[in-house]
């Protein structure tokens, strides 16, 4: 399935129906009064946060959004029927942007958070409003008014306890699927994973949510590879998990490629820097690792980052990993943690 993060819409509320302009005639009653009807009122384009839908695909192929106009008002005092509101269901976590302005319209970051983007026009009223003692058969009556039309740029940003950060092949995808049941593809090959995969992770009587993101390389602040586009995923998540790979097979060295990382996350937001991190060496199977790490183990604790010697493949390591993140969920969840905007 296709995962879109971004997209632009254009939406447009239901006109109200116009008033209506009548007299009643009857037999045997030949001035019968004004008896026309109000328009009905054009109905709101609205957004929802939704479970049930995961990206933003649906408003990348339908980007016009137009809800139904108020009907005119009638004779014999009938007021028109509204227009039926036009509901936009999307992932939650995604956030409504101003396209001209670029301000942020609405956060929806909980199921069911609803905003109105373009309200609906009001309906015109009949001739029957207007008849006064002086003026008793008007002959005018109003326009129903149009209804808004904006553009919103909508944008997806996963909301995640944990996300997981590190090169091409380092083992994230291997380890939400030894966490959880989230099953992405695992390959021996770089940019494996081209979407976000969210995955809910049960550890001693708590629940909390890890997002596998596609791997960033040095230089992606400037583009390379599948550049920062994802690092958007991360920016709502408490903990920042970087994960290095061990193997004899990586050219580079575990301390260096834990310094790109920090570099690139700083390049893209400072404030990244200021989370929870930790960092997991791992393949901690395979030969040799123990040597590999022990210089990293030393530079990541000398930076001061919680660290683990970890294997996604066999699960060592993992238990104490999932501690540290219970741990530091529980004390942010009992000052009253909610997701970071
Ligand atoms: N020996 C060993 N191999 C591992 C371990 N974790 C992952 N691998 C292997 O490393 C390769 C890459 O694993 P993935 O989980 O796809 O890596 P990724 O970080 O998700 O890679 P991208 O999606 O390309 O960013 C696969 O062949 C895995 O089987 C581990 O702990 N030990
Ligand atoms: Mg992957």
């Amino acid at each position: 399935m296709d995962f879109i993060d971004e997209s632009r819409i254009f939406v447009k509320a239901g006109n109200g129906g116009n008033g209506c302009c009548s007299f009643r005639r009857e037999k045997f009653i030949p001035k019968g009064g004004p008896d026309g009807g109000d328009g009905g009122k054009g109905g709101d384009v609205i957004i929802v946060a939704s479970p049930h839908v995961n990206t933003l695909l649906d408003q990348r192929y339908h980007p016009h959004y137009r809800a139904e106009k108020g009907r005119h008002g009638e004779g014999r005092n009938c007021t028109g029927r509204s227009g039926k509101d036009l509901i936009i269901p999307v992932p939650v976590g995604t956030q409504v942007k101003d396209f001209e302005t670029g301000d942020l319209v609405a956060d929806l970051v909980e199921v069911d958070n609803r905003v109105i983007l373009a309200r609906g026009g009001k309906g015109g009223r009949g001739n029957a409003r207007f008849a006064t003692s002086t003026r008793q058969a008007p002959l005018y009556c109003e326009p129903g008014v149009l209804g808004e039309e904006k553009s919103y740029k909508l944008e997806l940003k996963l909301l995640a306890d944990v996300g997981l950060v590190g090169f091409p092949n380092a083992g994230k995808s291997t380890f939400i699927s030894h966490v959880s049941s989230a099953r992405p593809k695992i390959a021996d090959y770089p940019f494996t994973t081209l979407v976000p995969n969210l995955g809910v992770v049960r550890w001693k009587g708590s629940d909390f949510v890890v997002a596998d993101i596609p791997g960033i390389i040095e230089g992606a602040h400037t583009g390379t590879g599948l550049g920062l586009r994802f690092l958007r995923h991360i920016e709502r998540t408490r903990i920042i998990l970087y994960m290095v790979d061990l193997s004899p097979d990586n050219d580079r060295d575990p301390v260096n490629e834990l310094e790109v990382l920090i570099h690139e996350l700083g390049s893209y937001s400072e404030s990244l820097l200021e989370r929870k991190q930790i960092v997991v060496f791992n393949k901690c199977d395979l030969t040799d690792a123990d040597i590999r790490a022990k210089d990293a183990v030393a530079f990541a604790r000398s930076r001061g980052y919680p660290c683990f010697v970890a294997s996604g493949l066999t699960g060592a390591g993992i238990d104490d990993v999932l501690n540290e993140i219970v741990k530091d969920l529980y004390e942010h969840k009992s000052e009253g943690f909610s997701p970071q905007v």
